[in-house]
């Protein structure tokens, strides 16, 4: 049996896991994206479907602004304990640890608990089988602390169990137990080229614990493998006692390296020798994997009807809620976003897509290097300023799209990139209708836009994908998708109407 890296395609950080019975689900990092926290399920770790998400109420996360890409929503990790799931996080900028749980995990989740003595990043919780429950995170380097996990507070004392092998950024720890010994799998290296997992064992939960001999366990430093940046990893046992690793990587799509999907989640087996685990293709992620061990034949999966990522998709705006895979950027102002019967309004409010604030607008994951993306439009520009249309998107600073908007009260089509500090409308078409279908095409290369013009796309503009990577505009997210509207400095109360969105990809064959 073969499966492809990655598992779930496009801006998937930081995955951690967990299994109940022969159900596996998966969460992410979301940075300033709502609602936050995906969750993903899946029965032979290859397909992939949405659940939903931990963070969907304005009351459990207040996203903060000021350094976009960097901050909110970091690490999470996911465990099931006695009927329970908890998903325990950092929220970046919001100063805290803390947790949610649900007995549904198809439901809702608790409000957060939080954790004010608990400092750092990348929480996670063990269970000990003596019914203590352990709190592990980063504060420069690992530490461990019983926790009370009702109350939200540490018990007894907090303990600095392991730097690491010596690499920069000790982090991202999780603690698993096995065969009378605790493991304490980490990330070191920090997340771009250098990143790796290392991982030590002791006979107590509190240490000493010993450096595994063959660390790193898992790293693509320094090979010629196409993914890149492996690490922050998270172990699952399947039902057959086999052993997995989810981790995240990078797919560079030029040299020098830089990645537009933002980081991806990666699957690869782990094998047991001596107690200690071997990870991967000789500690390696490859892009295709061959193995007998999968828990189920990925050949026979049965898609749900949920949506998976990396999947084509088509939406009409015509369901109750929208697309599990619509995010906002920030906590978003519902009432300029509505699904109403004919298609979705989205509101010229004043924030533009270039200030670092909450938009009228929603957004999806670019998932694939090729892409393409459709939408039909409805919009009738009323006063200078007022703009809608569609996005590529890294943050606010780097961005190309194409819009109807109204200048000098003319109403036209425009092309504008936006890279750093330099910002420029490129091409303004002068536009009768209010209706207009706007085309992006992506292959790694450009990001190009078109335009239905009597029933024949004509291009309006282009811009380098490179200039929307990671490497150039920061931070830890990936592309996105906006379909977007904005008074440009003044609310309005115009409204744009979507109709129709597509997102289609010469790699999307369902597995
Ligand atoms: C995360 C850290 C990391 O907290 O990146 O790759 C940080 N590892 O563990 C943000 O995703």
């Amino acid at each position: 049996m073969k499966y492809h890296n990655p598992i779930i395609p496009g801006f998937h950080p930081d995955p951690s896991i967990c299994r109940v019975g022969d159900d596996f689900y998966l969460v992410n990092s979301t940075f300033e994206y709502f609602p936050g926290i995906p969750i993903y399920h899946s029965r032979d770790l290859v397909h992939w479907e949405q659940v939903g998400h931990c963070l969907t109420r304005n009351s459990q996360v207040t996203l903060k602004k000021g350094a976009p890409n960097c901050i909110g929503i970091y690490a999470p990790s996911i465990r099931y304990h006695e009927g329970t799931f908890y998903c325990i996080v950092t929220s970046v900028g919001g100063g805290e640890n803390f947790y949610v749980k649900t007995d549904d995990i198809y439901g809702v989740w608790s409000d957060p608990v939080m954790l004010p003595d608990m400092k750092g990043i990348d929480p996670s919780l063990f269970f000990d089988e003596d019914g203590k429950v352990y709190y592990t995170g980063t504060d420069k380097s690992i530490y461990l602390w019983e926790l009370d996990l009702v109350t939200g507070t540490p018990v007894g004392e907090k303990r600095y169990i392991w730097d690491g092998t010596g690499a920069n950024n000790p982090e991202g720890p999780h603690i698993y137990k096995k065969n009378g010994f605790y493991y304490l799998l980490i990330a070191e290296g920090g997340t771009e080229l250098c990143h790796m997992a290392t991982i030590a064992r002791s006979r107590e939960i509190t240490g000493p614990y010993e450096s595994c001999p063959h660390n790193p366990v898992l790293t693509n430093r320094g090979t010629g493998l196409p993914i890149k940046a492996v690490g922050h990893a998270d172990l699952v046992e399947d039902i057959n006692g086999n052993w997995w690793a989810v981790c995240l990587g990078i797919r560079p799509i030029s040299y020098p390296f830089r990645h537009i999907l933002g980081r991806e989640t990666m699957l690869v087996p782990v094998v047991w020798k001596n107690d200690w685990p071997y990870m991967g293709e000789n500690g390696h992620v490859p892009d295709e994997v061959e193995t007998a061990l999968l828990p189920r034949n990925p050949e026979a999966w049965v898609a749900s009807g949920r949506y998976m990522p990396g999947s084509d998709m088509t939406d009409y705006f015509d369901e109750k809620e929208l697309h599990p895979s619509w995010n906002y950027i920030y906590n978003p102002t519902r009432k300029w976003i509505a699904l109403q019967e004919n298609g979705l309004a989205l509101t010229c409010a004043a924030p533009s897509l270039s200030e670092d604030e909450e938009k009228a607008c929603i957004c999806r994951r670019q998932e694939h290097v090729d892409f393409a993306v459709q939408i039909h439009m409805e919009f009738a520009p009323l006063t200078d300023g007022e703009e809608a249309g569609l996005a590529i998107y890294l943050n606010n600073r780097h961005h190309y799209e194409a819009a109807l908007t109204m200048r000098n009260g003319e109403r036209c089509v425009i092309f504008r990139r936006q890279i750093g500090s330099l910002s420029a409308v490129e091409r303004v078409i002068p536009y009768d209708g209010d209706r207009l279908t706007l085309r992006l095409q992506g292959d790694g290369q450009y990001d190009t836009f078109s335009y239905d013009r009597n029933g024949t796309f004509m291009e309006i503009g282009r811009g380098e994908a490179a200039y929307l990577s990671t490497e150039v505009g920061g931070c830890f997210t990936g592309n996105y998708i906006v379909l977007y509207a904005s008074g440009n400095g003044r609310d309005s109360s115009n409204q744009a109407r979507i109709r129709q969105f597509s997102y289609t990809s010469k790699e999307s064959e369902n597995k």
